[in-house]
C-alpha cells in the first residue's frame, strides 16, 4: 500500500475549497493517514521546493506558499502517488484537463491550489518535513474489503 503527501495550498484555504479536495480523496477511497492545518516556515518551505531554489519562480513560490495556512495530509492506497498527481491534473491549470483538482479551482501556474509528491521517494522526504512519526495513523477501514478485491 502506497503513501502519498497532498497539500492544499493557502488560496485553496482560502477559498474555502477544503471540503471539496478532501471530499474527492475519501470518495475515491483513500485513506487518510494524517491531516493538520499549518502555517509553514520559510525553512520547510525551502527544504519541500530546495529542487526550485534559484529558478525565476521561486521568490514568488517561496512567498506565496508562506503567505497564509496550509492542510497538509498523508493518504494511503493503490499506485496514490500516481493517481493522486492525476487527480490534481497538470502544473498549469490552464493545462489541467476540466474535472481534475487544478483544471476545475485554478487558473494560474502561481496559484494551483494544491500540492501532491511527485514519486513514492518525494513522498517520504516530504512527509518528514511536516509530520512526525507519531502523528501517522496506521489502521485499517472496514469497507476496504469493497475497494479491494
Ligand atoms: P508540481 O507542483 O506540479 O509538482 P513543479 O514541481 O514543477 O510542479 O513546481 C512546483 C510549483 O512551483 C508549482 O506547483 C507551481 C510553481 N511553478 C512551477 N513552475 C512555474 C513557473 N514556470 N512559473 C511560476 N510558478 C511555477
Ligand atoms: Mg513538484
Amino acid at each position: 500500500m502506497e503513501r502519498t503527501y497532498v497539500m492544499i495550498k493557502p488560496d485553496g484555504v482560502q477559498r474555502n475549497l477544503v471540503g471539496q479536495i478532501i471530499n474527492k480523496f475519501e470518495s475515491k477511497g483513500y485513506r487518510l493517514a494524517s491531516m493538520k492545518l499549518l502555517r509553514i516556515t520559510e525553512e520547510q518551505a525551502k527544504e519541500h521546493y530546495k529542487e526550485h531554489i534559484g529558478k525565476p519562480f521561486f521568490p514568488g513560490l517561496l512567498e506565496y506558499i508562506i503567505s497564509g495556512p496550509v492542510v497538509a495530509m498523508v493518504w494511503e492506497g493503490k499506485d496514490v502517488v500516481a493517481a493522486a498527481r492525476q487527480m490534481m491534473g497538470k502544473t498549469n491549470p490552464l493545462e489541467a484537463a476540466p474535472g481534475t483538482i487544478r483544471g476545475d479551482f485554478g487558473l494560474d501556474i502561481g496559484r494551483n491550489v494544491i500540492h501532491g509528491a511527485d514519486s513514492v521517494k518525494s513522498a517520504e522526504r516530504e512527509i518528514a518535513i511536516y509530520f512526525n512519526k507519531q502523528e501517522i495513523c496506521s489502521y485499517e477501514k472496514t469497507l476496504e474489503s469493497w475497494l479491494y478485491e
